[in-house]
């Protein structure tokens, strides 16, 4: 009973907020789980200073990049004279087309065979720009480019997995902007656990979780940006510091059905997120994002809701990280500043561009 237990945190009658001020545990139905929150941890003063090293300036074509256009890539490949936004399957996939589906069972030892393709995605020709730094136009054409690929990968694949790792901390191998795609068969876990989320919502009170929740945000403390198509939010029950969920207002299954109108607006916010992201500690914010879209599967969907994660790993400097270990490996997720406090700084950082 999980839900029921969540009306521990809920607000009392009257006020839209549940913001509690001692060690408090916040409950995330996207994921059936908890978060325990300490804010008492950090009522230190907030010094706000830039830290850490100036980035370095980058050239606008890198000979020895994989990723620049005419650039030979690791399997011998030259990559085209592209102008705007280049695919090509990734040269050490993961996962590939040609795998028979097979099963092997015995006792608790359960395999099952996985097929699938993963594409890199290049947003720009430019070796040194940032999708901050790109014109609106620019971002347009990589959310056209993470739709298309979408609509054609699900054609054949269950879970179409657009993502990006931006910066050495996240494992990123190269500053050229890029991002990755990865399709499969299998429901991956974290779909798996955000459909049931969604669903049980649905089961419970036909209505759709995440569009509860964005009219339940809106103007709230929360809310780091807001216009008429998207919210995009420190979620209530966020896990990384400066965690932000993108979220359409009115329902959207997946990125392909993203008309005209919501592509632009999108374009719009994402920018105006990664300038935030980038003007909290004076460098380039590394991060990990994707976006979560309903499966292409046989399924009822209507309890899911397209929405993109940001998960970045920064914590209180450019140099100092937030370390999932010890105690949320083996208990749970702790958090010391409050999403409210992280939203806080994110809307003061969009204001001194970086
Ligand atoms: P990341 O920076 O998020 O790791 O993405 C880059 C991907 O590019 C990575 O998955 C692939 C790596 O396998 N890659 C190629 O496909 N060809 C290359 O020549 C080098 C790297
Ligand atoms: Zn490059």
């Amino acid at each position: 009973m999980t839900q029921a237990r969540a009306g521990r945190v809920a607000a009392p009658p009257g006020s839209r907020t549940a913001v509690l001020t001692h060690p408090h545990r916040r409950y995330n139905p996207l994921l059936d789980e908890w978060v325990l929150v300490s804010p008492e941890r950090t009522r230190r003063p907030w010094l706000g200073h830039k830290e850490g090293a100036p980035p370095d300036t980058l050239p606008a074509y890198d000979p020895d990049c994989y990723l620049c256009p005419r650039n030979r890539r690791a399997n011998g490949e030259r990559n085209p004279q592209y102008t705007g936004t280049f695919v090509f399957t990734n040269d050490f996939a993961a996962l590939r087309p040609d795998v028979p589906v097979e099963r092997a069972g015995h006792g608790l030892l359960i395999a099952e065979s996985e097929a699938g393709t993963c594409r890199v995605i290049c947003f720009s020709p430019r070796h040194d720009l940032r999708m901050a730094g790109m014109t609106q136009a620019e971002v347009r054409g990589v959310v056209d480019v993470w739709a298309d690929q979408t609509a054609e990968l699900g054609d054949r694949y269950r879970w179409v997995q657009v993502f990006e790792n931006r910066g050495e901390a996240m494992g990123a191998s190269n500053p050229h902007p890029h991002g990755q795609i990865w399709a499969g068969t299998a429901l991956p876990v974290e779909g798996a656990r955000e459909d049931a989320g969604q669903r049980r919502w649905r089961d419970a009170h036909r209505t759709n979780l995440l569009l509860d929740y964005a009219a339940q945000e809106q103007g709230g403390p929360r809310v780091v940006f807001e216009d008429d198509e998207w919210l995009v939010l420190v979620p209530f029950w966020a896990v990384w510091p400066y965690e932000v969920l993108v979220l359409p207002r009115s329902p959207v299954l997946r990125l392909p059905d993203l008309d005209d109108q919501r592509r632009e607006a999108l374009a719009a916010s994402l920018i105006a997120l990664l300038d935030s992201y980038d003007s909290l500690f004076g460098v380039p914010f590394p991060y990990s994002m994707g976006w979560h879209q309903a499966p292409f599967d046989d399924e009822d969907h209507a309890h899911w809701q397209l929405h993109a994660h940001f998960y970045p790993p920064l914590l209180r400097s450019a140099s100092v990280r937030k370390f999932m270990v010890g105690y949320e490996m083996l208990a749970e997720s702790q958090r010391d500043l409050t999403a409210e406090d992280a939203a806080a700084r994110l809307r003061a950082a969009a204001r001194h561009r970086y």
